[in-house]
Parts: C-alpha cells; structure tokens; sequence
C-alpha cells in the first residue's frame, strides 16, 4: 500500500523544498502532488527544479486552499491521501509514518496531526479540527471533489471532519512538538496575515452558518471517535 501526498501551496517557494525532501525519501509515499495555488512567487520553479518526481498542479488564480486540496484528491492514484501543509517546519520521516501506518492497516482510521504552535485549547482537548495535516483513505472518506471545489477557502477540513462522523470513521491524533506550522503573519506580515486569519474565522463561521454551537458539537462528536 502506497501513500499519494497531496500538498497546497501558495506563495511557499522559501518553504516548500523542507517538506518535500522527507517526503521524497520517504519508502512509503509513492506519488506527491504539489498543487500551486496561482502563487505569484517562486513555488513552481522551485518545485520543478527540486525533482521531475513531483506531479505539479499549477494554474494562474489564486482559488484557496479547498480547491487545491481538490485537485490533488482528483489527480491522486493511490487511496491512501496524506495532506500536508507546504509551510510545515521540522517534518521527519517519524512524523510520516505515524500518520500513515495506521491508516494503511486500517481503512476507517484517520490520523489527525497536531503542531507546537496548534492552538493551545486544541492541545488542551488533544483534537486539532482544522489541521491541514492528516491521513485518510479516500474510499472511506468518499470526498466529493466537485462539492470541495465549492467551498470556501479554509473550509476543507471541516468538510472533511463532516465525512469521518457521517462515514462513522475512527480518529487517531498525533501531537508532534517539534513539528512548526508557519503562522500567517510571518508569511505574509503582521497586517495581511491578521486579514487572512480573521478571514478565514469568517468562512469557517459561515460554514456554520454562524452557529457556534454546531462548530462545539461536530467538535464533541468528533472528539468521541478519537481513539488513544
Ligand atoms: N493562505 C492561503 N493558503 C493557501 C491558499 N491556497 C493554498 N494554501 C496553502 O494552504 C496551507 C495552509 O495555509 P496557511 O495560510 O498557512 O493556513 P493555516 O496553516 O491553516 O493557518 P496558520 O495557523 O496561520 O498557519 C499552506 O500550505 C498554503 O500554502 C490560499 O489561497 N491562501
Ligand atoms: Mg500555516
């Protein structure tokens, strides 16, 4: 069983290239999917030049985060998808394969990956629902590709949580403290990255329809199919 690594990635040219070496030689990631999200920085080139290796997805307009997720889910051979955030800093083979074995020895497991910058009340809960960091096999997630397209930007992991309650699917979660999600500030400075947090609050609140009360609840639920 072979993993297919799908990996979003917008402006990331100066991060990227730390991921995709572990992933590269990693023996059990068979196929990795760069999707360049209409970056307006190096992120193409330097993925081009880093390995023939990698399928690059790359078109013009920026279209968020859950439309490049799913391209990826589109172009991704193997049923076993682990989706990665390009800006992660300290990835290591160890972290791979604790998020990938249990999910190849069983199909109705998810691996959900914590950061040492995750929000401390998600440490606090042992449960990162907005992690870009999991492992999941399609055939049991059964993602539709064109309803993600529809989403708005940061939604894809919630939509993605909304299918492990309704397939019944079993969370395993991994905290990992020495693995680093850049923030947005630092990538795109205090101001823009303050925007795009705040902005990607309101999509996530409009998912819900404003309703934080469905946000706590899908949040219990999921917690009660976490397994330790
Ligand atoms: N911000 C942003 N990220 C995108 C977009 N398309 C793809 N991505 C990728 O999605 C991943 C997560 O984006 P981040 O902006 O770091 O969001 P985050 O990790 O949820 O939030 P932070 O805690 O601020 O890091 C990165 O690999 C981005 O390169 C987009 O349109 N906007
Ligand atoms: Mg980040």
């Amino acid at each position: 069983m072979s993993v297919s690594a799908i990996i979003p990635a917008y402006n990331e040219s100066e991060r990227i290239l730390r991921i995709l070496k572990p992933l590269i030689s990693h023996r059990l990631v068979s196929e990795i999917i760069v999707v360049d999200d209409g970056s307006i920085d190096m992120t193409r080139q330097t993925v081009k030049q880093f390995s023939p290796k990698i399928r690059l997805i790359s078109y013009r307009q920026n279209k968020g985060k859950s439309y490049a997720v799913s391209q990826g889910l589109k172009a991704s051979k193997n049923d076993i998808i682990l989706t990665l955030d390009a800006d992660l800093k300290g990835l290591k083979h160890k972290h791979i394969d604790l998020l990938v074995k249990p999910v190849i020895k069983d199909s109705c497991v998810v691996a959900l990956a914590m950061c040492l910058n995750s929000f401390w009340m998600y440490k606090l809960i042992n449960l990162d629902p907005i992690t870009g960091v999991r492992c999941f096999n399609k055939k049991a997630v059964k993602p539709d590709v064109s309803k993600i397209n529809s989403l708005s930007s940061f939604d894809i992991e919630i939509y993605l949580n909304k299918l492990i309650l309704i397939n019944g699917l079993s969370i395993y979660t991994y905290y990992f403290n020495d693995l680093l999600n850049t923030p947005k500030s630092i990538k795109f400075g205090t101001f823009n990255g303050v925007r795009n947090d705040i902005k990607m609050i309101i999509q996530i609140s409009k998912y819900y329809k404003f309703n934080l009360l469905g946000f706590t609840q899908d949040l219990y639920l999921l917690l009660k199919r976490v397994k330790t």
